[in-house]
Formats: structure tokens, sequence, C-alpha cells
């Protein structure tokens, strides 16, 4: 394999002929090295930045085998000049006796064979290459050039390859008293859109890879730049460090995280297994869980069965002792719930198996079945162990819990309550008390809000049914302004209200398309007691049903104060300075009555009919939009009460000045 053939491996297509000059071991290679040159996403992800730092990350991540398998204390990163990398590590070194089966340094076989890393050291050596990424071949295929150089039995082996190719065979270069394996490359830019390594990006990937291996040391190089940037990381306390720097920025509502590391022994497969299991949580004030979750170093985003088995332990752990204090037990009625111990929780999960499974090739999800009740067993017994121990530490994660539990059924019942009040108002067909009319036109139909059962008799009786609806309510409605829309909409009057008119509830739901009439019409008393009602009814329209006012579809009906008779003539006066001027009209006082209505009642159906329905006849006043400046809802609000109040005088003042923002309008 010298010569032309070396520089583009992947163009390599043998004849017949050349196929005899080559092994069988060689083809293998060269098919291998076109497979992975030809679709390089299949094997490092993308062909961009985040491809060509994974290229990085696979080297480092058999160097982390080794430190995990008891050989190697440290990793060396080192960025060159010339924009190659060098990844050093003090392991045992790539094996270096002839393979077996392929007659060759196993260097060579290790360095050119797609996945040939899994084949060896069984049982003890898993490589998390293997695992996790693609293994060092696929590095090499994908570099314009790379070296690797292995110490190992007091011997230097070397070898190079250009895009994969091996450019002569392993060689011994020297003596050594060392081991390790020292990976150079310089990823090939035919195949990365860039090919220039961040700092950044490499420096926070090999942070979390010292704090999710405990002790090891990661060197990073950067000789890009002069003088040369050099950071080094090692973190004794692990995830518990990382712990503490994730936890810096919020409050804890206990003084220490809770860490603790476990293994646990199982079978699986006929064969004996390790988990190793490394967990460190803390509760704080944010209402945000942030759980971070890895396996053999590989972020789980989705999380997955060590997830669920350590939620599970979490959750009945926090239950068991609750229902042991006495105090905190009669907080809440029942058991803590699996969200109620979440809100607050900051975790991490750090777990090393030996066979990994995820759902899918981005890794975000551990489905290995085993794993969920191995943790949950791990979680529940440390956890347990700690708080029998600190007893100060538990009491207020179990009352941040508790605090959770009645937040969350505070706001499931408020939510129900809704639901049920909308599905009331939506579903439940015509409230009974309202006698609709028979016209479908919302732009002819009127709807007549009436106050009190016997005016409610007049009017419908008085009515045109054709196109006037009547709906009579009882006594004072509710005052919105104090009242939560639950309530509000608990009220029998509002939800009869609601219903009848059909547009919904509330000025942002309102749909103006579903109103049922185009003209609501507040129709009271003429005494207090209905200025009163029409205020209230008002304050309603205003507060919740605005767009109904600022469409122009509320009026006031008005009913006339006398009925002035004389004789065979009769009046009705609307005020009582058309009462004087009325009365000015007779010559003499023989024979004239004037009758005060004092309710709605008082006037029989035809009566009601000829002043106050009647379109023909009636005067309605059409109710405005506040002006901006001059009465918002605030000040609705201050006027309301007064006119609660026990003073008559602001009351009467504040019926004067609904005047203000009702206009007049003749029809
Ligand atoms: C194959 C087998 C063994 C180790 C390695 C590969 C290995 C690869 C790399 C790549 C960078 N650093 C590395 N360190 C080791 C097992 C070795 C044994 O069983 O002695």
């Amino acid at each position: 394999m010298k010569g032309k053939n070396q520089e583009k491996a992947v163009d390599i297509v043998l004849n017949q002929e050349e196929q005899k000059d080559y092994s069988a071991h060689q083809i293998k290679v060269l098919k291998g090295l076109e497979a992975v040159r030809k679709r390089p996403g299949m094997y490092i992800g993308t062909q961009d930045e985040t491809g060509l730092h994974k290229m990085i990350y696979e080297v480092v991540d058999n160097s982390v085998d080794e430190f995990m398998a008891g050989y190697a204390s440290q990793v060396e990163v080192v960025l060159k000049q010339d924009g190659s990398v060098e990844v050093i590590d003090d392991g045992r070194g790539i094996p270096t006796d002839i393979h077996p089966q392929e007659k060759i340094s196993t260097i060579e076989v290790v360095m050119t064979h797609l996945h040939a890393g899994g084949k060896f050291g069984s049982g003890a050596y898993k490589i998390s290459g293997g695992l996790h990424g693609v293994g060092v071949s696929v590095v090499n295929a994908l570099s314009e050039w790379l070296e690797v150089e292995v110490h190992r039995n007091g011997e230097i082996h070397y070898q190079k390859y250009r895009r994969g190719v091996p450019e002569e065979s392993v060689k011994i270069i020297g003596k050594t008293k060392k081991t390790g394996t020292i990976v150079r490359f310089k990823a090939d830019p035919e195949i990365f859109t860039t090919t220039e390594f961040n700092y950044n990006t490499l420096r926070n990937r090999l942070e979390e890879i010292a704090f999710l291996n405990k002790g090891l040391k990661i060197k990073l190089k950067d000789e890009r730049t002069q003088p040369p940037k050099e950071e080094f990381f090692q973190y004794n306390g692990g995830i518990l460090e990382f712990m503490e720097k994730l936890t810096k920025k919020s409050r804890m509502v206990h003084k220490k995280i809770i860490y603790f590391e476990t293994k646990a022994e199982y079978e699986e497969k006929n064969e004996k297994r390790e988990l190793i299991g490394e967990f460190a949580l803390a509760y704080t004030e944010s209402n945000q869980e942030r759980v971070f979750c890895f396996t053999n170093g590989i972020d789980n985003k989705l999380g997955g069965t060590h997830l669920e088995g350590f939620r599970a332990a979490l959750t009945k752990t926090l239950n068991d002792f609750l229902k042991k204090d006495e105090s905190l037990k009669k907080k809440i009625p029942g058991n803590l719930s699996g969200d109620d111990v979440r809100e607050g929780l900051v975790a991490i999960i750090n777990i090393k198996v030996p066979e990994p499974q995820f759902n899918s090739q981005t890794k975000e999800k551990l489905v290995n079945a085993e794993v969920k009740g191995l943790v949950q067993q791990i979680v529940n017994d440390e956890l347990t162990l700690y708080f029998e121990h600190n007893p100060n530490e538990l009491k207020p994660i179990l009352e941040r819990c508790i605090l959770t539990y009645r937040a969350r059924e505070a706001a499931k019942k408020a939510r129900e309550m809704v639901t049920k009040r909308k599905g009331i108002l939506e579903g439940g067909g015509l409230p009974g008390k309202l006698a609709d009319c028979s016209e479908k036109d919302p732009a002819l139909a009127e709807l007549f809000i009436v106050e009190g059962d016997s005016a409610g008799g007049s009017a419908k009786q008085g009515r045109d049914r054709n196109f006037q609806a009547i709906l009579p309510i009882k006594g004072k409605i509710l005052n919105v302004i104090k009242a939560k829309d639950i309530k509000i909409l608990d009220n029998d009057e509002v939800k009869t209200l609601v219903t009848a008119i059909g547009a919904g509830y509330g000025n942002d739901n309102i749909d103006l398309n579903k109103l049922r009439y185009h003209k609501i019409i507040i129709m009271t008393d003429a005494d207090v007691d209905g200025s009163h009602i029409r205020t209230l009814l008002l304050t309603f329209f205003f507060a919740k049903m605005r767009p109904l006012i600022e469409h122009g579809h509320l009026y006031i009906a008005q009913p006339p104060l006398y009925l002035i008779k004389k004789g065979k003539e009769s009046y009705y006066a609307y005020s009582d300075k058309e009462k004087e001027e009325i009365l000015k009209k007779f010559k003499d006082d023989k024979g004239v009555t004037v009758q005060r209505y004092k309710g709605l009642g008082e006037m029989n159906p035809e009566q009601l009919w000829e002043t106050t329905m009647d379109p023909n006849r009636r005067v309605l006043l059409q109710v405005k939009p506040f002006d901006e400046n001059s009465l918002d809802l605030k000040r609705l609000e201050e006027t309301f009460e007064i006119l609660m109040g026990d003073e008559v005088e602001p009351r009467r003042k504040f019926i004067e000045e609904n005047a203000k923002y009702v206009a007049h309008l003749d029809l």
C-alpha cells in the first residue's frame, strides 16, 4: 500500500489483478476506510465543528477508559500550532503484540479496523470508545495524517497513517520507562468544513470529563497562541464539586449537598457485572428541577432508566421519613407525589455500566431495564442512611416538598374550578330563567336584564316575544371588582348572565361572534335599590365584559317615574322636571292624578311596553366606554366603595355621576 494509492484511499478501486497483491486484512481496511470517508456523518455525526471536536473526545475516551480500568491517571490534550492535536495518556498503551488473527501488530489493528476496540480485553476492560464513540480507527480514517506512539514493555512503538492508511508497518523507535499512548492527528480538511478547534468548547467538555471521573487529571494546552495557554482539571470531589458549581447561584434550603457513591453487583447474561453509581443532590428555592444524567461519561439529556430509579427512590424515601414525622405529617393529607419532590431539586446522576444501551444514536436516553431497579436500590439505601444521620438536613427538604404539594393542590383546584365553570358556561344550555325570543339573528334580538321576579313577570307579558328576551336576575349581584374569577364564575347570577349573553366571559375571551343579542338592556327600578343593581351590573360589564360596551351593545332602559292623568289623557314623566312641565300645561289641577312608579312591577305589562320597551316610544341610554382621562376602573373601584358604604349622600352623587359615562341616545 505505497505510492499513489496512499493519498486518496477512498478512490481506490481494486481490479482483480491488483487485489491479489493485497492481503485479506488490507482489503478489509481499505473497504472500512472507504465506508467511513464516504459517509463521515454516519460515524462522527456531523462534519462541522461539532464533529471535529468529537475527533478529540474519541481519543480522550480511550484514555479515560484506561483511567476507569485503574491504569491511567492523566490525559493531556495539546492543540499544536499546525492545527494538529496531541492526546497523551499514561495508561497501559495499546497492546503491541502480534494480533493472533491478523498476524500484524495489534496497534495497527486497533488503528485501522472499524470497531476493533471492543474486541479487546474481555470483561474487565471495557472500551468506552466502543460504547461511546466509534473507535480511534474512525479518527484515523478522517485525519489527513495520524501518528501513534505506544510506550509499553520498555519499548516505544510507532506508526504513521495518511487518511487511515499506514505509511509503514509498526516500528520500534526507542526505549522507555513509562507506559501510555500518544495519538497525534490532523483532522482532514477534505472531510470537515472547519478544522479549527475551539478552545472553550474543548475546555468545557474536558472539565466535565474531569468532574465525572473523580481524581482524573486532565491537562489542556493551546500552543496556537503566544504564550501558550494551559489549564488543568482534577476534581477529587467528583460530581460533588460539579454540584457546588451548579448551585453557586441558587439558594439551597438545606446546608450541605447530599453526595454518595456506591457499587451494585448484579448478574446479566450469566455474567457478574458491576454498576458504579455516583449521586449528588440538593434542594434550592428555585421552582425548577435541574437533573443531569450521565452514563459512562455520556450526557443523557432525556434521562432514562437511571433517572427513573433515582426519582422513584427519592419519592419513596422522602415519603417514608414524612410518615415518621408527626408534626410534618399533619400538614398534608396525602403522600408527596413525584412532582412534589422534584421542584427545586438539583441533581447529578453519574453511573457507569458495562453495556449501556441508548434509545438512539444521540444517546439522549438510557434504556437498560436492569438499571432502574439497581439505581433505585442504591439511592434508597444511601438516602435513608444519610437522612438518618442528618435530620437537620432532612427537615427543610421535607418542608420544601410540602410547600410544593400545597401549591400544586391549590393550583389544581383552581384549574378544576375554572374548567368546571367554563363547562357550565359553554355546555350547559340556556338558563332556565331566560325567557328567550324567537329571533335568531343577534343583530335584531334584544335582551332585557330585569331586576326581580315581579318586574320580570310584567316584562315577559309586555314584551314583543319575537325579538325581545327577558332575563330576570335576583337582587344584588356580586361585586366583581373585589372577587376572584373563580368566585365570580361561581355566582349564579353571573353564570346566568354570561350564559344568556353567549359571548363568553372575561375581557380577553369575549367572542362577539357568539353574542346572542346586539342590544343588552339593563332595566331596573327607578329607585335607589334599582340604581344600586344597575351600578353593580355596569361594574360587571366594565370589568369583565368590556368588549360589549366598546362595541355599543350595552344599554340602560328608562322607565318613567310618574304617570300623570287628567280625565282620559295620560302622560308619563321621566324626571321631576318633566313632571312639573306636564303639570304646568294643565289649566287647573282638577281631576289630575300623579302616580309615582316605585318599581317596574307597579306598571302593568301594557304600560311597561309603551313606556320602556317599545322601540318606537322608549328612550334607551347607550353605555359608552370610559373616557380614558376621566374614569378608569380604579376610580370605579373607589366609587364602588362609596356606593356600598352606609352614607346616602356619596351614593346619590355616584349615581348622578353614572350619567357622565352614559350618553343619551334616542331610538
Ligand atoms: C486496545 C486494548 C487495550 C487498550 C487500548 C486499546 C488503548 C487504546 C488507546 C487509545 C488512546 N489511549 C489508549 N489506551 C489504550 C487494552 C490494553 C491491555 O489489555 O493491556
